[in-house]
């Protein structure tokens, strides 16, 4: 039976493996990651701070261990302190940090809130194979002209680590989102619907291209492709519970509205992501807050679903 790799040295020397996840990996035990852009750049405080410590609780509910994952001080965090959750959630120095800004975070001693990819490099670093969080990053609206298309794309295709989202939301172009997966062959996977999701929204109009019904099989598809040498991520997208969600043709208008307000103010690159999310958080006058929050609760549920079952097969 594979087990994870340990953890090089020179890696070792420059995070901090929290004593519990250190000893979950040890064991073979699963372990949940989990990213810290959400918690610094994706909601305010301080929602941001309860849902970090709701969704680790969550995680332990179903009998398995968090790992909130960020860069402080320029050492890799892999499990973070209470009061290290709160230093994310409230320090305005801390970065939005991708792959790209990874090296030069740590080796300047900087504070770093990571994102999707980021989060998945570090988390394979670690050894830690599955991922919960909201949303990816994906293909942005008017990227035939901007280029801009998330890195977490690009990590999906090359770490070996599977993403819990829910899906991606429609201030991308999920279209061309679901094309460039397909290219980089990653599997994008719904649990339990043939229709992939749009985050705030159960449908999004677009067929996932595969699904799957239960963790259990999920953990299955990881397996095989692990063990075939397919590397690279899975994208496994879980539906917002139906309680929870906005219906598409609610959100859409508000989404467009904010689209707008961006382009009137000019912000590209980075920026956008977070912009975005705050303004839909004013325009829908909080309620897509609280979807959000639904939704990744929802995702640290069913990854750690994931992780046990994966944990299992690994014998
Ligand atoms: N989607 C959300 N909330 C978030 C993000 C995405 O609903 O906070 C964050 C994630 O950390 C994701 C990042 O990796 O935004 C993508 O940013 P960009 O589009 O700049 O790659
Ligand atoms: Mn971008």
């Amino acid at each position: 039976m594979p087990t994870p790799a340990p953890i090089r040295p020179e890696v070792l020397a420059l995070m901090d493996l929290h004593p519990e996840v250190g000893a979950a990996l040890e064991r073979g035990a699963p372990v949940v990651a989990l990213e810290s852009t959400i918690i610094s750049h994706g909601m305010p405080y301080p929602q941001n701070v309860e849902m970090a410590r709701g969704v680790e609780a969550v995680v332990r509910e179903n009998g398995v261990t968090p790992a909130t994952i960020a860069v402080l001080g320029g050492r890799l965090k892999v499990g973070l302190t209470p009061n290290e959750l709160e230093l994310l959630a409230t320090d305005k120095n801390v970065q939005k940090i991708s792959t790209r800004d990874l090296p030069v975070t740590v080796a300047l001693g900087g504070h770093g809130a990571t994102t999707v990819a980021s989060t998945m490099r570090i988390a394979s670093l670690a050894g830690i194979r599955v991922f919960a969080t909201g949303g990816t990053g994906g293909v942005h609206r008017g990227a035939n002209e901007t280029m801009d298309i998330s890195a977490d794309l690009t990590e999906l295709a090359r770490t070996d680590v599977c993403v819990v989202s829910a899906g991606v939301k429609s201030i991308l172009d999920i279209g061309l989102t679901l094309e460039v997966l397909e290219t980089q062959g990653v599997p994008a996977i719904t649990l339990g619907s043939t229709e992939f999701p749009a985050f705030y929204s159960r449908q999004s109009g677009f067929t996932s291209p595969l699904t799957v019904a239960t963790p259990a099989e999920a953990a299955r598809v990881l397996h095989a492709k692990w063990t075939l040498g397919l590397t690279g991520g899975v994208l496994l997208a879980n539906p917002i519970p139906v309680e929870a969600e906005i219906p598409a043709a609610e959100i859409t208008p508000h989404i467009e509205q904010a689209l707008a307000d961006m382009a009137a103010l000019g912000l590209t690159g980075k920026e956008t992501t977070p912009y975005l999310l705050g303004r839909i958080v004013e325009i829908t006058g909080g309620r897509s807050l609280t979807a959000n929050i639904a939704l990744v609760r929802h995702n640290a549920a069913v990854a750690a679903r994931v992780a046990a079952e994966y944990a299992a097969l690994q014998g």
